[in-house]
């Protein structure tokens, strides 16, 4: 296993107000003059981890972790309301303002790099680097794959617990199936749905399936809001006017330098996602690993982004 930098306790944490309803948390650790680095988590509703600081030597790097809305330690909990991809890219820049923080690197994976991408497609000037993984753009065509017809056809196992809280008669909709479970008034409908949604993603997420998926993706809490808010957001093709909008406007974030690392073998987010949007920002680099599924803890992977960021430093420092 490649080694992740050491992890620090963060020296700062706090809550932002983002708007009435919505306060976000977020954390700083590493060295405060070091360069800034925002970690863009996935889901959405995913929260951040203490184990994500670990992709940046903090002698080097201010770290800057965060809970989107409704999920980790932000409030209110599952909270659906005034929830967006384009709240989201605003709570970002608020929080870089929050922290005095003029530019900054952006690192993000799965659902983090579609936030990253609509960030930095809204607020060029505030990006410095872009570092995304496991693509995902949420097109129709990724969320069929995944919840609907595709992955099942390498998953028929676990994909048949998946379809074990929905009717036969409302499977030609599963997405529409489990929003309706996942809004609705009926408590253990809530939760068996949530379940069963959120360990789904857990056992595809790796190229040799974690022991221990079920377990951390199957947790009531973490379930809740991770199945609730990545169903609201996929219900609502991720609060985008086209389907291809984050390739359509590559053009406002073509000058960022960026690097893509991808799994040959992602279930989650095929590696056609990586290459569609490598065609479309040449400029950027792209990295295929071999070995590995969609997890950033993929050993290829992890020690991609770690090489990533290092290097980034070096270069940083001359
Ligand atoms: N969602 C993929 C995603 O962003 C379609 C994602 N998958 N697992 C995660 O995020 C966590 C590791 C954050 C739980």
């Amino acid at each position: 296993m490649p080694k992740l930098h050491t992890i620090l306790k963060p020296y700062k944490t706090g809550h932002l107000k983002v708007s009435n309803l919505h306060e976000i948390y977020y954390e700083v650790s590493g060295n405060p003059d070091g360069l800034p680095v925002v970690f863009i988590h996935g889901g959405p509703g995913g929260g951040s981890k203490p184990d994500y600081r670990g992709y940046f030597n903090p002698e080097k790097f201010k770290i800057i972790l965060f809970d989107q809305r409704g999920c980790g330690q932000s409030l209110p909990f599952s909270e659906l309301k005034e929830n967006t991809t384009w709240d989201l890219v605003e709570d970002i820049e608020k929080l870089k303002s929050h922290l005095s923080i003029r530019k900054w690197a952006i690192f993000g994976g799965s659902w983090g790099s579609t936030l990253a991408l609509a960030y930095a497609q809204t607020y060029p000037d505030s990006c410095e680097h872009l570092f995304l993984r496991g693509i995902f753009l949420l097109r129709k065509k990724e969320i069929q794959w995944f919840y609907q017809y595709g992955a099942s056809r390498i998953y028929p196992d676990a994909f048949a617990d998946y379809l074990k809280p929905i009717p036969e008669n409302e499977r030609d909709d599963l997405v529409q199936a489990y929003y309706k479970r996942l809004t609705g008034e009926n408590e253990k409908e809530r939760k068996e749905a949530a379940k069963a949604w959120a360990t789904w993603e857990g056992k595809t997420s790796k190229l040799i399936p974690d022991p221990k998926a079920d377990e951390t993706f199957g947790e009531e809490k973490f379930a809740d809001a991770f199945a609730r808010i990545e169903c609201h957001y996929f219900t609502n093709n991720g609060f985008f006017k086209t389907d291809a909008h984050l390739l359509e406007n590559i053009n406002k974030m073509r000058d960022i330098p960026g690097l893509i690392v991808h799994g040959r073998y992602d279930v989650v987010c095929p590696v056609e996602n990586a290459w569609e949007l490598h065609e479309a920002w040449p400029e950027s680099s792209l990295q295929i690993i071999e070995a590995a599924g969609h997890s950033l803890a993929e050993p290829g992977i992890t020690e991609a982004l770690i090489k990533a960021t290092d290097d980034y430093a070096v270069l940083k420092e001359k």
